[in-house]
C-alpha cells in the first residue's frame, strides 16, 4: 500500500501528457483499403441519365436480371485480379467503389469507361448483342480506369493505340484468370460472344492474330494490324487507336505464349510494371513502351532471363525497336 503515494501535481502532469502522447501514436492512421470491392450496378431503363437506378449493391444476393448480374461479376473479377496478381487495391490503388450502368440508352451499340464509371450498352441486337456478356470486355473498359489512374497515356496516335491495348491486355487477363486458363489455352479474343448470330466473325478483336476477328458485309473486315509494316495512318478513331493496337496486342501475345503458363504471372507482371512504374510518358510512342518493357522483365526476372528474351524478341517480331 506503500507503493500508492500520491505524486505531486507535477508528475501527474507528465505522466497524463506521456499517455496522451502514447494514444496519439496507437491512433490508426489512414485506413488500409479493403480486400473485398464495393459495387453498385444501376439501370439507365434505357435512358442515358447517368447513373440511373441502383439495383444491385454490394453483398447483395444475384436478381432477375441477367445483365446487372454480369456486371456486378465482372466488376469483382476485375478487382480479383488486380488484387490477387497485382496487390492493386480496385482502379485507383485505394479502394475505389466501383460504379456501373447497364440498359444505356437504346440498341447502344459499345460500353465506355467515362471517367468515373462504366456504361453498357444492350447492343441492336442485329450486329452486337448485350455488352456485358463478355468478361474481357468488362475487363477491358475497368481497365481505361486503371490507366487513367497511373499512365494516364494520351486516347490519340500511338500512345492511345497503347491506352487501348493495355485495356485489351488486362481485359484478356481477366478473363483468363477468371477460367483459369494458360496462355496456351486463351482465346485471346477480345469480346467473344458480342457479335449476333447473323454477322460473320467471333469476336471484336484478337491478340494472336489482328485483322482475322471478322469479315463482315456491316462491320466490313477487322481493320487491325498485327506489325509495324501495316500500322494505319489516320485520323478517324483518335488516330487509329482501335486499330493500331493490335500492334502492341501482338506482341504482349507473342511475349506470353513464348513464356507459356499463366500469362498474369510473368508478361502481365511486366506490363502491369510499365504501366504503374512512373516512368511511361503520357505520349509514349510504342517503341518507348517496348523499351521499358524489356528493362521491366530485366528488373523483375533477371538479367539473362527467358522473360527478358521472351519479350525483346516479341516486340522485334511486329517491328517495334527496343
Ligand atoms: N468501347 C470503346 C473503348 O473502350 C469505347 C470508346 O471509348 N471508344 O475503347
Ligand atoms: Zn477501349
Amino acid at each position: 500500500p506503500a507503493r500508492h503515494t500520491l505524486r505531486r501535481d507535477g508528475e501527474l502532469r507528465a505522466l497524463r501528457q506521456v499517455t496522451t502522447e502514447f494514444r496519439l501514436a496507437a491512433e490508426p492512421g489512414p485506413k488500409a483499403p479493403s480486400d473485398q470491392p464495393t459495387r453498385t450496378i444501376h439501370d439507365a431503363g434505357h435512358r442515358t441519365d447517368l447513373p440511373g437506378t441502383a439495383v444491385r449493391r454490394e453483398g447483395e444476393p444475384p436478381g432477375q436480371d441477367a445483365t446487372v448480374n454480369r456486371a456486378y461479376s465482372g466488376l469483382g473479377a476485375t478487382f480479383e485480379l488486380f488484387l490477387r496478381v497485382y496487390g492493386r487495391h480496385s482502379i485507383d490503388g485505394e479502394g475505389l467503389p466501383l460504379v456501373a450502368t447497364v440498359h444505356y440508352d437504346e440498341q447502344y451499340d459499345n460500353a465506355f469507361w467515362n471517367g468515373e464509371q462504366m456504361v453498357f450498352g444492350d447492343g441492336d441486337g442485329e450486329v452486337f448483342l448485350d455488352f456485358t456478356l463478355p468478361l474481357d470486355v468488362i475487363g477491358h473498359e475497368l481497365t481505361h480506369g486503371v490507366t487513367q489512374h497511373t499512365a494516364n497515356l494520351t486516347y490519340y496516335g500511338q500512345s492511345g493505340a497503347l491506352n487501348e491495348s493495355v485495356s485489351d491486355v488486362f481485359g484478356s487477363l481477366i478473363k483468363q484468370y477468371a477460367l483459369g486458363q494458360t496462355a496456351g489455352d486463351a482465346d485471346w479474343l477480345i469480346g467473344a460472344g458480342l457479335l449476333a448470330p447473323g454477322v460473320t466473325g467471333s469476336a471484336l478483336r484478337s491478340m494472336k492474330a489482328p485483322g482475322t476477328a471478322y469479315d463482315d458485309d456491316v462491320l466490313g473486315k477487322d481493320p487491325q494490324p498485327a506489325t509495324m509494316a501495316y500500322y494505319v495512318r489516320t485520323g478517324r478513331d483518335n488516330g487509329g487507336v482501335h486499330i493500331n493496337s493490335g500492334i502492341p496486342n501482338h506482341a504482349f501475345y507473342l511475349a506470353a505464349t513464348a513464356l507459356g503458363g499463366h500469362a498474369w504471372e510473368k508478361a502481365g507482371q511486366i506490363w502491369y510494371d510499365v504501366l504503374t512504374g512512373g516512368e511511361l510518358a503520357e505520349r509514349a510512342l510504342f517503341a518507348d513502351f517496348a523499351g521499358l518493357t524489356v528493362k521491366a522483365a530485366r528488373e523483375r526476372f533477371g538479367d539473362g532471363g527467358d522473360e527478358f528474351e521472351a519479350v525483346r524478341k516479341a516486340w522485334e517480331q511486329v517491328g517495334v525497336r527496343t
